[in-house]
């Protein structure tokens, strides 16, 4: 098969492995996502991530076994350093605020920036939303993460991990964006699957600001 990059490890086989990193502002909710998605189980005792996590899992995206190597650190301004080597040959990038958390969400824009700095040109980055599960506490409207997208022309999701709302899809939407990008012969196929809102200009003027008061911040 064209382009096919078999690799045997153990007694497995898989088409293609990408390194996805998640960063975000400390308690965001990185490590919370990353269990949920890797174990399909929230955990609520997460600790700050110390150094770098790595878990690996395999999904089946139309025809490709793809093999994710799910890189999580810590997302405290002290440990930037450790970063550095962190975005190394990353595929992808889950930017990630948390809904209930309005200096997280303003911290986008710092993000975005040292993605830029470390990463490689044009990585494919998705901006995401968490803890909807909390929405009394919510600070950030859906119309604002969307237009902060819009400004980057990234694609946005809101989700939840303890209630695991839309884990997968993040994942799906990003790894079939990387599939485009390195097998572009499949664009055409992936297209009509992948479900994503494709954020424009016009989209943007469009979308208000909603009003929502400052309640809470993180810890
Ligand atoms: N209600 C709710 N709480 C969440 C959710 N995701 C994470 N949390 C909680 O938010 C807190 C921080 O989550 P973590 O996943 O440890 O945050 P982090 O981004 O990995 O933080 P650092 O490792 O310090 O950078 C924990 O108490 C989690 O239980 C969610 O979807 N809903
Ligand atoms: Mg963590």
């Amino acid at each position: 098969m064209m382009n096919k990059v078999a690799q045997v490890v153990g007694e497995k086989s898989y088409d293609v492995l990408f390194k996805f990193n998640i960063v975000g502002d400390s308690n965001v909710g990185k490590t919370a996502f990353t269990q949920s998605f890797i174990n399909g189980v929230f955990n609520d005792s997460t600790q700050t991530t110390i150094n770098v996590d790595i878990s690996i899992t395999e999904k089946q995206i139309l025809d490709k076994h793809i093999r994710i190597q799910m890189w999580d650190t810590t997302g405290l301004e002290r440990f930037r350093a450790i970063r550095k080597s962190y975005y190394n040959k990353s595929d992808g990038i889950i930017l990630m605020y948390d809904t209930t958390c309005r200096e997280s969400f303003d911290s986008i824009l710092y993000w975005y920036f040292e993605i830029q700095q470390q990463a490689s040109e044009d990585v494919p980055i998705i901006l995401v939303g968490s803890k909807t599960d909390l929405d009394d506490e919510r600070v950030v409207s859906f119309q604002e993460g969307h237009i902060m997208a819009s400004r980057y022309k990234i694609p946005f999701m809101e989700t939840s991990a303890k209630i695991m709302t839309s884990i997968n899809v993040v994942i799906d939407v990003l790894a079939n964006i990387v599939l485009e990008t390195k097998y572009p012969v499949r664009k055409e196929s992936i297209k009509g699957q992948r479900p994503i809102i494709i954020l424009s200009d016009s989209d943007m003027q469009q979308e208000q600001e909603s009003k929502i008061d400052k309640k809470k911040c993180c810890n």
